[in-house]
């Protein structure tokens, strides 16, 4: 029975210290406090309720608070039967009986919570700030959490899905329609104003060089905001040359990948060779989306900045190109989002959209 008794209560002890933040002092007992006090009543065991108190980050539910209190109750009539016969004692049948049953179920109980608490705390050994963590097990972890526990890891603040408005045409277009009516097409579309490195979506494009290790501009703020694993694992890509795509984990940033290309560098004038490579960019970003089952994509205007391509041509290609993935991919993409930084950026986008994602009396297209 001694030895019984004390296997439990270190059951019990142990899970004070799993999984949770021990804070000494803290006045309002978690369910788990509760339980262990109440094992520790029934067993007089070696800590007593008022030493090391937790805490978790969550409350317990109402449901495990009345079962506490009952056990509670039970365990006060235990500990009295307990003064009353003193260990020294041989205690009677009935009392064993009670105290086997406030036991097992104490410890049955102290250890649902335990794992319950594991659950709920995956975050502690996941170090998105350090260099020498462990990229491959970090994206790996980082692809089987949820969106919620993934949200307590983000290094920066995230705009959700639903706070980006599917794009509608804000007054009447100038511009001659290039390509049907295709109203299932133009829900797929957003224009998005502000930092890519917020959108919680499945990927973002990432305008990069070709060493992938990170630079100035969009691949600056994608690589401070997802933290030193996103370049261990781009270190591993040997590069990527001008028009390609390679895809990695987006580490502590709220979308799931980054996808990074490199876009051509205009030097005089856009010949036929950067128009292909700027157009590449783009196909072979929503090509690596769509094989890895990513159905909602952010686009930066590539090679606009550094590289030199002028806005007002970089548009027409990356319109050109979506519109044409979109008609042959239709069903395999949710949403596509031109986020722009600059206001001449969305000026342009809002001018040149109407043409190739038509609104009204347009002709219908068949898709
Ligand atoms: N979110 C969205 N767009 C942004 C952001 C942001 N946080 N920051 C800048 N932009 P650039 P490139 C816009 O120069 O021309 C890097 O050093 C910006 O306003 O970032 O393809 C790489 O390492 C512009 O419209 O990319 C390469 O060496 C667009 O992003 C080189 O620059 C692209 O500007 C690539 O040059």
């Amino acid at each position: 029975m001694a030895f019984q008794m004390s296997k439990l209560a270190a059951r019990v002890s142990l899970s004070k210290s799993v999984g949770f933040i021990p804070s000494a002092g803290n006045r309002c007992p978690s369910h788990l406090n509760f339980i262990s006090r109440l094992a520790h009543r029934s067993f007089h065991a070696l800590c007593t309720a008022g030493r090391g108190s937790a805490t978790i980050k969550v409350l317990p539910s109402p449901g495990l608070l009345r079962k506490a209190d009952r056990w509670e109750k039970v365990s006060t009539a235990s500990k009295s039967l307990h003064r009353q016969s003193g260990w020294a004692v041989k205690p009677n049948r009935t009392t064993r009986v009670v105290v086997s049953v406030i036991g097992v179920s104490a410890a049955v109980l102290a250890s649902l919570s335990t794992s319950t608490l594991h659950a709920m705390n995956a975050r502690p050994d996941l170090n998105l700030d350090s260099e020498s963590s462990d990229w491959k097990e970090a994206k790996k972890k980082l692809c089987s959490m949820d969106k919620e526990k993934r949200r307590e890891v983000y290094r920066v603040d995230f705009i959700p899905l639903e706070k980006i408005p599917v794009w509608s045409p804000s007054g009447v277009s100038s511009r001659e329609p290039r390509y049907k009516v295709n109203e299932e097409l133009n829900k797929k579309i957003s224009l998005f104003t502000g930092d890519i490195t917020k959108l919680e979506i499945d990927a973002i494009a990432n305008a990069a060089n070709k060493t992938l290790l990170g630079g100035g501009g969009v691949d600056g703020a994608i690589h401070r905001g997802a933290g030193p694993l996103l370049r261990r694992e781009c270190a591993t890509l040997n590069g990527c040359e001008t028009g390609e795509a390679k895809i990695t984990g987006a580490y502590g940033l709220p979308a799931k990948y980054v996808i990074h290309t490199v876009g051509p560098i205009v030097h005089d004038s856009v010949g036929e060779r950067e128009e292909q490579a700027l157009r590449n960019c783009y196909y072979n970003c929503l090509h690596t989306a769509t094989k890895n089952h990513l159905r909602t994509v952010a686009f930066p205007c590539i090679s606009t900045g550094v590289y030199g391509y002028p806005p007002d041509q970089a548009v027409e290609v990356a319109l050109r190109t979506v519109r044409e993935y979109l008609e042959q991919n239709h069903e395999k993409l949710d949403r596509v989002i031109f986020c722009v930084f600059l206001k001449s950026d969305k000026e342009l986008y809002e001018t040149m959209l109407p043409a190739y994602f038509p609104r009204g009396s347009a002709p219908k297209s068949k898709l």
